[in-house]
């Protein structure tokens, strides 16, 4: 398939209530700001996403869980993976747009922790490092301070993530 750089792209939704791993953030998680996206092609697996609010801070911050069962074929390198602005129709994953970049940072940013409010937002590899394969899974998480659940340019619903093979960073 021609320029199809990505490897695979999930819808975001409203997810359930499920059940929380240790690596919380400080507040409380609101039940409402969860949200999953669902692969079941080029790869199996969930990346969750569940929203925090620390009353004392005033704080939001989002707790990703990636877990990837299957697919994940290519070792070593890593696989970039951003939330993109559109949600995918059909199996093109060019509607998904660009990354979502709120503040124009652009794709020409590197972005390199620690100065991640300097990254695009919907740049999870950027912030978090790529997903390493280990037998085709991955399973990670981490806390999030710049996707918002209040802010609607910042928000993940009706958003996709898309993984990417390791040797495309960007479409
Ligand atoms: C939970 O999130 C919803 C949707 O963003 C919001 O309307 C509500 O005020 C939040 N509740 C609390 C207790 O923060
Ligand atoms: C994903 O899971 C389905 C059902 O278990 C299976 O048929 C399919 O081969 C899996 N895909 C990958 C990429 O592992
Ligand atoms: C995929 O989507 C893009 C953007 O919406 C569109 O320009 C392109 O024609 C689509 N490709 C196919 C094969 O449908
Ligand atoms: C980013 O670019 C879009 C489209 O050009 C524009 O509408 C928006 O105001 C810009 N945002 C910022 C923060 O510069
Ligand atoms: C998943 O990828 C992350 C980098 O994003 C890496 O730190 C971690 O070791 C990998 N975990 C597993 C179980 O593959
Ligand atoms: C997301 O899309 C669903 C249906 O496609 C719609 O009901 C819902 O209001 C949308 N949510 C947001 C935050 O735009
Ligand atoms: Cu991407």
């Amino acid at each position: 398939m021609a320029v199809l750089k990505s490897i695979i792209t999930a819808f975001i939704t409203l997810a359930v209530y499920s059940s929380l791993v240790s690596a919380a953030p400080e507040g409380t998680f609101n039940t409402t700001r969860n949200a999953v996206a669902t692969f079941t092609k080029g790869v199996n697996g969930t990346i969750t996403f569940q929203g925090y609010y620390d009353e004392k801070t005033k704080k939001e911050s989002t707790l990703i869980t990636v877990d990837i069962q299957s697919g994940l074929d290519i070792p070593a390198e890593g696989y970039p993976y951003h939330v993109h602005v559109k949600p995918i129709t059909g199996d093109n994953c060019t509607t998904a747009g660009g990354h979502l970049d709120p503040k124009n940072i652009t794709d020409l940013f590197v972005c390199k922790p620690p100065n991640l409010a300097e990254c695009q937002p919907g740049d999870l590899s950027g912030k978090y490092g790529k997903l390493i394969a280990d037998n085709g899974k991955n399973k990670t998480t981490a806390v999030d301070e710049y996707l918002s659940w209040t802010n609607p340019d910042y928000t993940l619903l009706n958003r996709s993530v898309v993984i990417h093979y390791p040797n495309s960073e960007f479409f």
